[in-house]
């Protein structure tokens, strides 16, 4: 469940979770923030190697899921998508689920919660991976009492809005319904497919790289972020339908609104390094 916080300002606001979960939301060490790229330090890196990404066999099954914040898709495949390399502090990270962050109806323009440059992209992918060489599963990597970056290595490209529509967008969008409310999950039918490789760009060579947290309560800092510097796209269509078919969880004494707007803010950088991988 997604508890009680939300995006909406006011108590359960993203400026009130320092207070609702303050162990580690008011920590010094908070995600996203604004990558700045004349204040980044170049680094050469090794190339990340992403096993499984592509066209997920027939007999693999997937489900889409409402948590009450944000859309979200994992795998049935026995962790068979895996990434290593890329300057990674592990080099076996399996892939727990993907979600996204966007915009709202009347403002397509903001809904990425990293910055690039001062530049606020129309939404964002998160792709979560934790270390299975160093925890049993997402809930042991994500939510320990503990600070770790090396627990987690989440993945996030920035979408940007395209005249066009995005194929790759298509197998989501078709059973979008099907979790319009909170807590609902849709198992996609067998026979259709939906492959990562198609919705990920090519070039995956330039990030920008810093630690940081979970950018949802309970903001633990466990992750080493990988921002791409090459982005997804998506028609005006096609983010309008996504942000129209779903709901939010109702907060306390409120009805569920639609799910719009759910970025948290670029957070202090508090004097961390952030490192790019290319000129
Ligand atoms: S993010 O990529 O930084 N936005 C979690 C993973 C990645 C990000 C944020 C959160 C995560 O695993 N959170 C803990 C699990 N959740 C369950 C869930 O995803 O549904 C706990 C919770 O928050 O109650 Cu809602
Ligand atoms: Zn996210």
């Amino acid at each position: 469940g997604a508890g009680q916080w939300g995006y909406a300002p006011g108590q359960y606001g993203p400026e009130n979770w320092k207070t609702l979960a303050p162990q580690f939301c008011s920590g010094s060490a908070q995600s996203p923030i604004d990558l700045v790229y004349r204040t980044t330090v170049k680094q050469t890196y090794p190339a990340f190697t992403f096993t499984g990404y592509n066209a997920v066999p027939g007999n693999v099954s997937f489900t889409m899921s409402n948590n009450g914040h944000a859309i979200g898709v994992a795998f049935d495949d026995n962790n068979a998508h895996r990434v290593g390399g890329g300057g990674l502090p592990g080099n076996n990270y399996k892939l727990a689920q993907f979600h996204f962050h966007w915009s709202f109806l009347d403002n397509l323009a903001a809904g990425s919660e990293h910055v690039l440059n001062g530049q606020i992209y129309p939404a964002e992918l998160h792709l979560v991976h934790w270390n299975a060489d160093q925890h049993t599963d997402l809930g042991d990597a994500a939510v320990g009492n503990r600070t770790n970056h090396a627990s987690l290595a989440v993945l996030g490209f920035f979408i940007e809005l395209c005249n066009t529509d995005n194929p790759a967008f298509e197998p989501m969008l078709k059973y979008i319904a099907n979790v319009s409310q909170s807590g609902t999950t849709f198992k996609y039918p067998m026979g259709d497919r939906f492959s990562l490789d198609s919705l990920l760009p090519t070039d995956r060579t330039k990030f920008f790289r810093y630690n940081g947290s979970l950018t949802t309560p309970t903001c633990n800092e466990v992750v080493t972020w990988t921002v791409f510097k090459e982005t997804i796209s998506i028609s005006r269509n096609q983010l309008t339908k996504f942000i129209n078919s779903v709901y939010y969880e109702a907060q306390p004494n409120t009805v569920a609104t639609k799910m719009q707007g759910n970025y948290r803010p670029p957070q202090a950088l508090n004097g961390r390094t952030v490192y790019r991988s290319f000129d």
